[in-house]
This record gives structure tokens, sequence and C-alpha cells, in this order.
């Protein structure tokens, strides 16, 4: 491709009443607070989400989390490395435009004009927002690791935490996971299965059907 991209690579973990003293305790530091209103797209047959793109705004701007070439063909590595996920995070609009008409691909893809300002790309792919919310999110860096810890919690009522590392494209993902496995460790996380996301939870009373179509899939 012709655009360069960041890996987001993270592990989610479940907060506690503790956490916040464990993040003083390890020197985190507080980087900031902020609301995050976000809204997520995919057709009414949610082809998009069936092959785990999540496409979002999020304070104005245009959003593509798809996965990496490796989390396609499945390679996973150790236990350790199986609590991460890695997604590719696009942010360029044309890259954006190219890789959901690509799945779409729908007849009326060549009449549409892409290049306009506008969001009449999103009625002419046929693409509705499925879910909608708010996060207050609280932001901790471990300066030394270039490690961010996100601290979340959704407007309906789900927290949730983050441990997370960006490479760039073709990055060094071994070192980003061994940064995670040592943040996770000094903040005392034992648990060794995954834990739900924003989205699980949202999805899981909003569109259970759907929910339940990603379970089977694998996807969630
Ligand atoms: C990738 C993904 C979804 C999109 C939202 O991603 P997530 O990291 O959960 O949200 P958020 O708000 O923390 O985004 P950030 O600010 O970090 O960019 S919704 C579901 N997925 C897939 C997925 C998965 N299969 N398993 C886990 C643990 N997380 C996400």
């Amino acid at each position: 491709t012709m655009f360069s991209f960041f890996v987001e690579v993270e592990r989610k973990f479940l907060c506690n009443a503790d956490t916040l003293k464990k993040l003083e305790e390890i020197g985190a530091v507080c980087v900031g607070q902020q609301q995050i209103h976000d809204q997520y797209f995919d057709t009414p047959e949610f082809h998009l989400t069936l092959r785990d793109m999540w496409l979002r705004k999020r304070k104005g701007c245009w959003e593509l989390k798809c996965p990496t070439a490796e989390a396609q063909s499945g390679k996973q590595g150790e236990a350790a490395a199986s609590l991460c996920t890695r997604y590719k995070e696009i942010t360029s609009l044309p890259e954006i435009h190219l890789r959901v008409k690509e799945v779409i691909k729908q007849d009326r893809e060549s009449e549409a004009d892409f290049s306009q300002e506008d969001e009449s790309w999103l009625s002419k792919l046929d693409l509705v927002c499925f879910a909608e919310f708010t996060t207050a999110r609280c932001s901790f860096t471990l300066k030394e690791e270039g490690v961010q810890i996100d601290l979340d919690q959704a407007d309906f009522g789900y927290h949730v935490g983050e441990i997370e590392v960006l490479i760039s494209e073709g990055g060094d993902e071994q070192a980003a996971l061994e940064k995670i496995r040592k943040t996770a460790e000094k903040l005392g996380l034992t648990g060794d299965q995954r834990v739900k996301g924003k989205m699980d939870v949202y999805l899981k009373r909003n569109h259970p059907e759907h929910y339940a179509k990603l379970l089977s899939e694998h996807i969630l």
C-alpha cells in the first residue's frame, strides 16, 4: 500500500479499586483525561465487522482498525501473546475508502465519487451507525517502556483497562509484546483469560444476534 500506518498492540485488563494505586506505585504518569465519543459504522449486513474491521468516527476523524497480516493467518505464538490483540490503525481517509470499498464490493461503487469532502460515501456504501457511546478515559505512560495505559469508563457502565504499545508498520512486534508482558507483571495482572472490550459488552446488550455471530466466527 502507498500509505503507512501504525499497529496497535494491546492487552485489556479488568480494573479494580487498587488499579490507580498500583499505577502510581509502578511510576505511571497521568498524561490526560478525556471524553471520547465514538460512532461505529457498518452495512446493515455487517460486512465490515464480520471481517474484524472496525470503522469509527472519533473526535471528528475517521479511523479504521483492521487485522494485521499475521492475525489473519492465525499466527499466535505463546500464551501471553494470545492475550494481546494487534490491529492496524488507518487514519488516512482515502485509504479507509479503498479498504472499506474493497470489502463491501458493491456494484454501485463505480458510480460513487469518493473524492467529495461531504459524507455521501457513507450512504453510497450503505454504511450506518450501529454503535455509539462515550468513554471517559484516563491515560498514563510508563516513559521508560514506551507503554500507554488507558483506564476507560464507558457510559453504559463498563470499566476496562488497556496496556498498549504503538509500533510502525513492520515494527518490532515481539518487543511490543515483551513491554506489555512486563507492564502486566508490574501491575500484578495474573488472570490468563481474555478480558472483554467495550464493544463486546455494547453489542451483547444492543445487538445480541450480531454479537452471537461474531463470537461464533471467533471475531470477539
Ligand atoms: C478492534 C476491535 C474493536 C474496535 C475498538 O477497539 P478497542 O481497542 O476495543 O476500543 P478502544 O476504544 O480502546 O480503541 P483505542 O482507543 O484503543 O484505539 S471492537 C472489537 N475489536 C476486536 C477486539 C477483539 N477481538 N478482542 C479484544 C480484546 N479487543 C478488541
